[in-house]
């Protein structure tokens, strides 16, 4: 009897699911279950994604009711045997275990990055998917956000404040109204930006025409990428934030329910129409969930695109395809538009089809850094074809294009093959200083004796948490009133320290890294405790933030200048 309940409740929970999937295209997790208004919107038209062929997804239990009715089988009354109960238990844990692995070896991370239901499923299965789901959700959840006040805010708040940087007047509003377009550059590292090939030629040559100037923009050159184990999510979390990624696992993925003041809302309450673009299935990092909580109205998916063959590699869309079928799209948005774009194919292993390219692979001895420059150089030029694109639609001079590494594309383990490329060993420091992604604002307005060049170079220190009040600057907005961890880098009061998920801190002067403290000057060690007041500030920030995230904070916070639609 008890089997049968089981193995009935399991099949209506793999049921549940495939109806669910057939709607949203994607699985339920607990959120949403508890989030009556997916149910809701799924429920007029359950009906009609039911097949009569469904049926056949419970005929295991049709078929163990029907033995026992017929009495094929007879229930079991005598004890049971525990050996073999045992070993059943232990082989179906092995099994797990062996499929666990393999699925890890395929996709590291797989269980703590959380990026992507349909992976955790495919590899999983259903019914460990679902219980995985649980223990992710309470775990990260119920109590922090249970116990959390109003009250919790004021430290956070206090501390916000006391961090705010005044706008620099000269930049200050000199972009209202204008559109915004973010371009996250896949795995972009700095030290590709003005790299030769051994041959001579330039990596990224349109890139490097920027950073000269070329169309009026401005590139940050000691940009640092602040991300954790959320990878691109948090990135994108960081920008539309200004708050820290969490120490483990994606805000994405795990924090999605919460209440965010992020960029989007701020400027869709201001007249924006707001907009995401990305080739990959929208369920990757949550972004389906995500967005909405950021307050976007759009999201182009995969389903926006062409998604053939000769347009996708890996996880999706190829830049080039990628930005030539977004313009439209663009285009017909209401303007002022706030929107980004997610590049994909730059992405490890970075490996290209023959077709695409015909720059040169590297020769350092690692496939994974040979391959880089050629998928590197890739991305420059669907980043040109879109700048031309953007162009010919008119748009390009009314509109402010920030662009962003999102993170590095070559991990630690390829630092060998990286020695040979940067032509010094890697030591503690220059892994830190490795971290670095190329940051542009395109269409800096020109400014007359301002502090900072107005185009072209710019060495200030600076994060993902500082690109927010940048923009919201730019475009004639004050965030005093926005809990914000980020200061405007164009402010004369910038304050230039960097705080890392791994507990680093970079400065302008210093690289505390691996409870070592580097001069940036000469890369050689210094006194520790030369570093300590910025570990502390690092440390008090993190803190805070994560306070905020886990907390659910901002559900209480109601600041005069912000308008929830
Ligand atoms: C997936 C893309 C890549 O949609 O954003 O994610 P990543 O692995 O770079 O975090
Ligand atoms: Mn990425």
């Amino acid at each position: 009897m008890l089997i049968i309940v089981i193995d009935a409740l399991l099949s209506f929970l793999l049921y549940a699911n495939i109806v669910y999937y057939r709607f949203f295209n994607d699985f339920i997790t607990l959120p949403v279950l508890t989030q009556s208004k997916n149910f809701g919107e799924l429920g007029g038209s359950t009906q009609a994604l039911m097949k009569p062929y469904d049926v056949l997804f419970f005929i295991d239990t049709l078929v163990l009711i029907g033995l026992v009715l017929f009495k094929v089988v007879k229930p079991h009354t005598d004890r049971l045997n525990v050996r073999a109960i045992l070993t059943v238990f232990v082989s179906a844990i092995m099994i797990f275990i062996v499929n666990l692995s393999l699925a890890e070896a395929d996709r590291p991370q797989l269980l703590s990055r959380t990026f992507d239901r349909n992976y955790l499923v495919k590899y999983l299965g259903a019914y460990n998917y679902t219980i995985y789901d649980i223990i992710q959700n309470t775990r990260s959840s119920s109590a922090q956000r249970a116990l959390a006040d109003s009250s919790d805010l004021t430290d956070v708040e206090n501390y916000t404040k006391s961090n705010y940087a005044d706008p620099n007047p000269a930049y200050f509003g000199k972009y209202k109204g204008m559109n915004v377009i973010y371009i996250s550059l896949e795995s972009l590292q700095d030290f590709v930006i003005n790299f030769k090939m051994p041959d001579g030629q330039e990596v990224t040559p349109f890139l490097n025409s920027l950073t000269m100037g070329a169309n009026n923009t401005v590139y940050f050159n000691n940009f640092f990428h602040q991300t954790g184990q959320g990878k691109t999510s948090d990135a994108e979390f960081m920008m539309e934030n200004s708050l820290f990624p969490l120490p483990q696992g994606s805000v994405f993925t795990m924090k999605a329910q919460n209440t965010f003041e992020a960029s989007p809302a701020i400027l869709s309450s201001r007249g924006y129409e707001t907009a995401a673009f990305h080739g990959n299935n929208k369920t990757f990092w949550n972004r389906d969930e995500m967005y909405k909580s950021l307050g976007y109205e759009r999201f182009f998916d995969s389903k926006y695109y062409d998604m053939s063959p000769a347009n996708t590699k890996n996880y999706g869309m190829k830049d080039k395809p990628f930005f030539k079928e977004s313009i439209p799209y663009l285009t017909k948005l209401k303007q002022p538009f706030y929107s980004k774009l997610i590049l994909l194919s730059n992405h490890f292993p970075f490996g290209m089809d023959k077709q695409d390219t015909t720059f040169p692979v590297g020769d350092y001895g690692d496939s994974v850094v040979n391959n880089y420059f050629q998928s590197a150089n890739y991305m420059d030029q669907a980043v040109k074809q879109f700048f031309g694109d953007l162009k010919k639609q008119g748009l390009l001079d009314h509109t402010i294009v920030v662009m962003y590494g999102d993170h590095y594309g070559i991990s630690e383990n390829h630092n060998s093959a990286m020695e040979k490329v940067i032509g010094k060993p890697i030591d503690a420091f220059e892994n830190a200083q490795l971290q670095r992604v190329p940051l542009f604002f395109h269409h800096i307005p020109k400014v007359k004796g301002a502090a900072h060049p107005a185009y072209g170079t710019n060495s200030i220190y600076g994060g993902d948490v500082d690109v927010r009040p940048t923009v919201l600057n730019l475009l004639g907005i004050n965030t005093k009133d926005y809990i914000q961890f980020g200061t405007d880098l164009f402010s004369k009061q910038h304050r230039q320290i960097i705080p890392f998920r791994n507990g680093d801190v970079i400065t302008n002067q210093y690289t505390i890294t691996d409870g070592n403290v580097f001069s940036n000057k000469t890369g050689k060690p210094v006194d520790k405790s030369l570093g300590k007041p910025y570990e502390v500030i690092g440390k008090k920030e993190l803190d805070l933030s994560d306070k905020v995230v886990y907390g659910d904070l901002l559900r209480f916070y109601k600041p005069k200048r912000f308008c929830i639609l």
